[in-house]
Parts: structure tokens; C-alpha cells; sequence
């Protein structure tokens, strides 16, 4: 189960942080209509629950839809996700919805397909969006508690009774409807996200709650986002002088939230018609005009020749020899630090060559639990035999020293020992005659300030 979800999450730059750097997304303002209100949105701008406040998308039709993304899609080699998040709700728009990502499957089924909604009608469409292939879907959820969610949603109206509910009995519909639709989802396999926005004064405490329920329900990953507040964006909390969620607010949540679901902390609030990498929207680059007039079949064909998967492949290979990178790194060191170490030796076994004869320093990088070489750097010898203090090619070996942080050697007088310092590498002759391995452990967890621990060597 678990690698099926980090197969299914590998190119989704939200549900993956190491996705993101890499693979964009297109968001399809297709769904226009709502069916709640939350006190921090304005109808007049694009759904809060997913979006920045004060921003406007274009509405699109499905027909629309399927031609940007072909169009889009032919141009961004990493477009990888298609997402319906606005302006209104995915889910209160099931006409638009359903028929954009029908379109979407059809036409373009490399594409992961990803929705958001409030979740209040998420249960009725579960097993539709299931057997479409979405299998990314996030639900907002604020409160668990109906009476902290009175305090955020005015209304819901209820398309299966066709009432309009308010107060406390809006909250407590809104969540049984969240509550069963997660559960449904989540047992077809769905990966869910949740995002909660946090309100001060209002459910900023109660945020863990939501989360331990999360992780009850089997929710994959949950995004908490700061509520931002201004007049100019004309929402009931703005009005009422309910402030903007300040960063510190949001890092605390994610702290106390984190202990039961894991948390999204690279979310940026994208607009309903977002296109690109996230917090590099290109959505000004791709006009109307540029895809709507144009047909089908010819936008159909560029999209496939603009061959996706080898650019995935190529993204994945990065990816393979990044984690390689990574990987080595964890095996030197328990933190990630590790520092450059110059030896001299002789035997390259011990440590067992001074300063002034050396004419090839030994560059390690060394951590706390290992060291592996680095490079060997050839110099002019510092000693030529006679008293040379001062007059020896220091130049040179301050150079081929560059970057390195500490010298381990059998011994240095005090004139070339100041020199190097002067470019912040300290040499030592205290590991003089020791094993080099031993020396380097020993000397890097001086330096990170561990060395009270036994080296292992
Ligand atoms: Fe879009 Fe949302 Fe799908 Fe991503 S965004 S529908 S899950 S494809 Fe992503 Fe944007 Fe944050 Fe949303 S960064 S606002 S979390
Ligand atoms: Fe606005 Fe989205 Fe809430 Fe609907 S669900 S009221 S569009 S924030």
C-alpha cells in the first residue's frame, strides 16, 4: 500500500515535495458555482479553500479546458497533474467537472487528474471519480467540531433535500458529508489531502483535533494555509477584523498537526487557473486566443509530439542520482554536516608527514560516522630544505587548500600555520602518527562539536 501511494504521489508536485521542483501542474477554472459560503470568501474571486484570496480567474468550458491543457501540455514537458480547483467548487459543478475530466482522460492520459472540493458532496461522486481515475482529491476541512465550524460557515446548501442550512446544523451537515465522503474515498484507494485554513482566534487551537481525525479517517496529507485577510478582499472575516494567520501561527500547527498526519509546507495558494511549476505561475503565457479558436485534432498532435515521457525519464534519472548523492552523504554523517579534512601522509595510511614536505594533500570529507576521499591535490613543497619560513610557496598550497576546513598533519611550524588560517583552515599536528581514518572521525566530531564520542576506526 505504502509503495503504491509514493508510486502514485512520485509526480505530483503537491502530494510529493521532491516532486515539485520538477513536474508542473495546469488548474481548469471550469467550476463556477458553490454551494457553502466560508466567512473568508469572496464569490467574486476564485474559491479560497484552494486559492489566494483577491484573485480572478476566466471561466472556462470543458471544450476550452481540454484544449489548454493540450496546448499547455505541448509546451510544458513537465506538465504532469491536471487539477480542477475553482473558481467556485469542483464538486457543486459535476456537469463541468465530469465532463472536463472525461475530456482530459481521453485525450491526454498521461495526466494525473486532482480535485478539490469543501466535501460536501464528495460522497455522492466518490466512486465516479474513482472509476475515472482520480485518485488525488482534496477536501478542506476546518473544524470537527460543529460549533467552531458555525463560526466559519454562514450556510450550506444541501442539493439532496434542496435546503439551505445555517449555523450550527450547516456545520454539523457539511462535516457528517466530509466525514462520509473521505471514508468512501479513502476505501476506494483515493489519497486525500486536507486542507485546513488557519482562522486566529478560531480554529487555530482546535487544529489538532481535525488533524488527529485525519489520521483516524486515513488521510494522506494534510496542508494548513495561513487565512489571509485584508479589507480590499471584501470576505466576512476581513470585515470583521479577524486577522491574517501569521507564519509563526502556521509552523506551530504544523508542529502539534504533524504528529498525527504528515504536513504539505510547500503549498502556495494557487490561483483556479494556475499553470506551471508551483511559485512559478505561467498562467499570463497561455491566452485564450492561443488555444480556443484552434482545433482538436491539430492541438491533439502537438501535444503528442511533444513527447513527455522522455522528459520524465530524464527528470527520474536526475532524481535517481540526486538520491544517490543524498544517500552517500546520510552514510558520512548522522545530521548532513560534514567539513573537507587535508591530510599529509606518506604511507597514506597514517598520519605521518609534515607539513613542509608534503607536495600531495589527501582530501577527505568526513561526518560523524564515516569519510570517504574527496581529491588529492599536488603542490610545490613548502620546505625546500633550508630555513624557508616566509619564503616557501605558500600561495600555491593556500589555493590548492581552498574549501577545505581543517589540516590533520604530523607537524607545522607557526609561520605556514598562520597563513592558512588566514583562509579559516586550521591544521593540527594532534592526530600526529595516528592512524588516518581514526584521525578523521575523531577531528570531525571535534569540529561539529561531537567529539566527546568514541571514534569508531
Ligand atoms: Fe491543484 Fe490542489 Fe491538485 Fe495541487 S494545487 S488541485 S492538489 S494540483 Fe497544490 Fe496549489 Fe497548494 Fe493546492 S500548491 S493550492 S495544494
Ligand atoms: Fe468560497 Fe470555496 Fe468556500 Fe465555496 S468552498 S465559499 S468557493 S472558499
Amino acid at each position: 500500500m505504502y509503495a503504491e501511494a509514493m508510486e502514485k504521489i512520485n509526480n505530483h508536485p503537491c502530494y510529493s515535495k521532491g516532486a515539485h521542483k520538477y513536474y508542473a501542474r495546469i488548474h481548469l477554472s471550469v467550476a463556477s458555482a458553490c454551494n457553502i459560503q466560508c466567512n473568508y470568501c469572496n464569490r467574486k474571486y476564485d474559491c479560497s479553500n484552494e486559492s489566494r484570496p483577491g484573485v480572478t480567474s476566466a471561466k472556462l468550458m470543458p471544450i476550452e479546458a481540454i484544449k489548454k491543457v493540450l496546448y499547455v501540455g505541448g509546451r510544458i514537458k513537465q506538465l504532469s497533474v491536471v487539477g480542477i480547483a475553482g473558481p467556485g467548487d469542483a464538486l457543486a459543478n459535476p456537469k463541468q467537472t465530469f465532463e472536463t475530466l472525461k475530456l482530459v482522460k481521453e485525450h491526454a492520459p498521461d495526466l494525473k487528474l486532482c480535485i478539490s472540493t469543501n466535501g460536501l458532496r464528495l460522497a455522492e461522486f466518490a466512486d465516479d471519480l474513482n472509476a475515472l481515475g482520480v485518485d488525488h482529491i482534496t477536501v478542506t476541512i476546518n473544524a470537527v467540531d460543529p460549533a467552531i465550524g458555525a463560526q466559519i460557515y454562514p450556510w450550506v446548501y444541501d442539493a439532496r433535500s434542496k435546503r439551505r442550512l445555517r449555523g450550527v446544523a450547516a456545520a454539523a451537515l457539511l462535516l457528517e458529508r466530509q466525514i462520509e465522503g473521505i471514508k468512501k474515498a479513502v476505501a476506494n484507494g483515493t489519497l486525500i489531502k486536507a486542507n485546513s485554513v488557519l482562522i486566529p482566534n478560531i480554529n487555530e487551537a482546535h487544529l489538532p483535533a481535525v488533524s488527529a481525525k485525519l489520521k483516524e479517517m486515513g488521510v494522506f496529507l494534510h496542508n494548513i494555509m495561513p487565512l489571509l485577510s485584508e479589507p480590499r478582499f471584501g470576505t466576512h472575516f476581513a470585515l470583521n477584523g479577524v486577522p491574517s494567520a501569521t507564519a509563526a501561527q502556521v509552523a506551530k500547527a504544523q508542529a502539534l498537526c504533524g504528529l498525527d498526519t504528515a504536513q504539505m509546507t510547500h503549498c502556495r495558494q494557487c490561483r483556479a487557473d494556475a499553470v506551471g511549476l508551483l511559485g512559478e505561475d505561467k498562467s499570463a503565457e497561455f491566452g485564450y486566443g492561443d488555444y480556443a479558436p484552434r482545433s482538436l485534432d491539430e492541438l491533439k498532435d502537438e501535444y503528442q509530439r511533444a513527447n513527455r515521457g522522455e522528459s520524465w525519464q530524464a527528470i527520474e534519472n536526475f532524481r535517481k542520482h540526486l538520491d544517490k548523492a543524498s544517500e552517500d552523504l546520510r552514510a558520512l554523517s548522522s545530521d548532513g554536516k560534514t567539513a573537507l579534512i587535508a591530510v599529509t601522509s606518506q604511507s597514506g595510511e597514517r598520519i605521518d608527514l609534515h607539513f613542509g614536505s608534503c607536495e600531495r594533500f589527501d582530501i577527505y570529507e568526513a561526518g560523524d560516522r564515516g569519510y570517504r576521499l574527496y581529491s588529492k591535490r599536488s603542490v610545490a613543497s613548502y620546505c625546500s630544505g633550508e630555513d624557508s619560513c616566509g619564503t616557501g610557496p605558500i600561495e600555491g598550497i593556500k589555493a590548492a587548500l581552498k574549501g577545505v576546513q581543517l589540516l590533520l598533519t604530523a607537524k607545522i611550524g607557526r609561520c605556514p600555520e598562520t597563513q592558512l588560517k588566514s583562509i579559516g583552515l586550521n591544521a593540527s599536528d594532534k592526530y600526529a602518527g595516528e592512524p588516518v581514518g581514526k584521525a578523521l572521525l575523531s577531528a570531525a566530531r571535534d569540529y561539529f562539536g561531537g567529539g566527546e564520542r568514541e571514534a569508531e576506526a
